[in-house]
């Protein structure tokens, strides 16, 4: 420990943090761009500056380690000036409509920049605004990068490359041109970008969205023509209330589904009704691999960030992959088949809308093996811009369910949200399927957590199956390493996200770690309180299978619900 002290305060504190987080320890507010937690320190906008007694020249709080005896001062006069020039110089090079854009920024009220403006007092801008004149890049399903509001932080590329290590983003030219871009500037639709959205979370500005599809959803609402039903992805419930000021983890369901009803949709339904089928396909189909010497070990599919990545960077496992669509992909092939026909409504009028907390749900409703599936899909931000848009109140409406048929399902279903929650999901099933027991324990506690790869084993009829767990793709690539080196498994599930589906890309901002945690305890807590609590007992997806789908893993099951990917 040192002693040190920041601001007239004496501390004592540990070797080796910075000034930067020691002051926060103090609850001392130092302004950053280009520090986030987690990613490696950069030092690039100086705006951390501090004053060290003895000391001729500032230094960066988020660089400089604290010593003992150090005397700090976080906002002089020296500070303070130099401060307010330094963001002058960084507004400079950002774009030139700021200003009069800031209105239809997709972080208007969200901007890092706007925020910081504040805090530090900035009144106006001195310096003439340098024009990059880049183009947008438009290329991706998903996400859209308009490089004249980057600022060159740098939080994007680090961490594309050191939490996913993906690493699809450089920076080119110099001086005020500088600007981050990809690969030979091809665009993050034609590099090896898994569209998981991360990026989005890292920028401080607009420079990063997801690509919108509340305009065209707004267009079918008033289509009389039309019938537009929506699904709500488990992640969404936990996450919705913090574009609305309410705190992280507040559960959120009912009033989520009232304010979709109020938005005009016809119907509102539940991805977790899907998710609960996911469960009876993929387990049958883990199953009959493990009967039948199939390839193993299974990989769960629903992340459609992780199969853009098993393609570019793993190829050769892709047989490993369950052959059973996402949830979002199996509601829509659902909805546009047997609701349609059981509700009378012909197929075409039909339009499906997701809800999802997923930048890559985008991407994937467009991939060709299962194109028509979903029609549109609005991220938990742009559904938050919607009910606002709509002038409603969703903070005080009344609870509300989702509508029957496609809407009920279980706790399992609602645990698919956070990491471990597909396996914990799947194992509650396979378990009783497999031994014809009750399970007397739900809760599959070695998946669950923050670690970023876990493990169990389950002995299922003298069996033991032993199952993996990955979430983030950095953790997805050590995993995957292991299992290359001969680290044997009998399911393993991954995710894209860190976290999993609670700290997608297109969730409210900020995603920090201790808000994916609460997200992820509002989940459980979900389950926890629900009767139903296992898959195969939702009464929904058993009448789905008798009136409908036969079976499961039948004919009929596998030409709707899996798919090859042909990549
Ligand atoms: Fe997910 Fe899934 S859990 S992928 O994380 O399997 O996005 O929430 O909707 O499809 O159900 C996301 C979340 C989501 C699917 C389900």
């Amino acid at each position: 420990m040192v002693k040190i002290n920041i601001d007239g305060l004496d501390l004592e504190v540990r070797d080796g943090i910075s000034i930067l987080e020691a002051a926060r320890q103090a609850h001392i507010k130092i302004p950053t761009l280009c520090y986030e937690e987690g990613l490696s320190v950069y030092g690039g906008c100086r705006l951390c500056v501090v004053e060290i007694e003895g000391e001729a020249l500032l230094k960066p709080a988020c660089a400089t380690e604290v010593n003992d005896g150090m005397v700090i001062k976080t906002h002089s006069p020296k500070v303070r000036d130099v401060r307010r020039t330094l963001f002058e110089l960084i507004v400079a090079s950002h774009n030139i409509d700021c200003q009069l854009n800031c209105l239809t920024c997709s972080r208007a009220g969200s901007c890092e920049l706007r925020e910081i403006a504040e805090d530090i007092g900035v009144s106006n801008i001195r310096l003439a605004t340098y024009d990059k004149g880049y183009r947008d890049d438009r290329s991706s399903y998903s996400i859209v990068r308009e490089p004249n509001k980057c600022i060159t932080c740098g939080r994007c590329i680090r961490k594309c490359e050191e939490v996913q290590e993906v690493g699809i983003f450089t920076t080119a030219n110099r001086g005020p041109a500088t600007v981050v871009t990809t690969f030979k500037e091809k665009g993050m639709g034609n590099v090896e970008c898994t569209n998981c959205g991360q990026c989005i979370h890292a920028c401080p500005t607009g420079a990063l969205h997801e690509v919108y599809h509340y305009e065209k959803v707004w267009e079918v609402l008033h289509d009389r023509d039309k019938y537009v039903v929506v699904q709500t992805a488990p992640a969404v419930r936990v996450a919705l209330s913090e574009a609305f000021g309410l705190k992280p983890g507040t559960i959120f369901t009912g009033q989520m589904v009232a304010g979709l009803r109020r938005l005009g949709f016809d119907r509102v339904f539940d991805t977790n009704f899907t998710a609960d089928l996911t469960i009876m396909e993929e387990g049958t189909e883990l199953i009959e691999r493990l009967n039948n010497n199939g390839e193993l070990p299974m990989f769960t599919s629903c992340s459609p960030g992780w199969i853009k990545y098993i393609e570019h960077f793993y190829p050769e496992f892709i047989d490993n992959l369950s052959t059973c669509k996402s949830p979002q992909q199996m509601f829509g092939a659902i909805a546009k088949s047997y609701y349609a026909d059981k509700s009378n409504i012909p197929r075409d009028k039909i339009v499906v809308v997701s809800v999802m907390p997923c930048t890559a749900k985008k991407f994937e409703a467009r991939r060709p093996e299962m194109e028509g599936d979903v029609d549109y899909v609005l991220t938990t931000r742009e559904l938050a811009r919607m009910i606002k848009e709509a002038g409603i109140d969703i903070t005080n409406l009344n609870a509300e369910e989702h509508d029957k048929l496609m809407g009920t399902s279980s706790g399992a279903a609602d645990i698919f949200g956070a990491t471990g929650g597909v396996m914990e999901a799947a194992l509650r099933t396979a378990y009783e399927l497999v031994t014809g027991e009750k399970l007397g324990q739900l809760d599959f506690k070695n998946v669950r957590g923050e670690a970023g790869i876990k493990e169990a084993e389950v002995t299922l009829n003298g069996t033991q199956l032993k199952v993996a767990v990955a979430h983030g793709l950095g953790n997805v690539r050590k995993l995957m390493e292991l299992i290359k080196s001969g680290k044997e498994y009998h399911f393993v599930e991954l995710m894209a996200c860190p976290g999993g589906c609670i700290g997608g890309g297109g969730q409210p901002i900020p995603t920090s770690e201790d808000i994916r945690r609460k997200r992820i305890e509002a989940l459980y807590k979900i389950d926890k309180n629900k009767k139903l609590r296992k898959s195969h007992e939702n009464p929904y997806i058993k009448k789905l299978y008798q009136e409908f789908l036969d079976k499961h893993g039948s004919h009929k099951a596998h030409e709707l619900l899996h798919t090859h990917y042909i990549n």
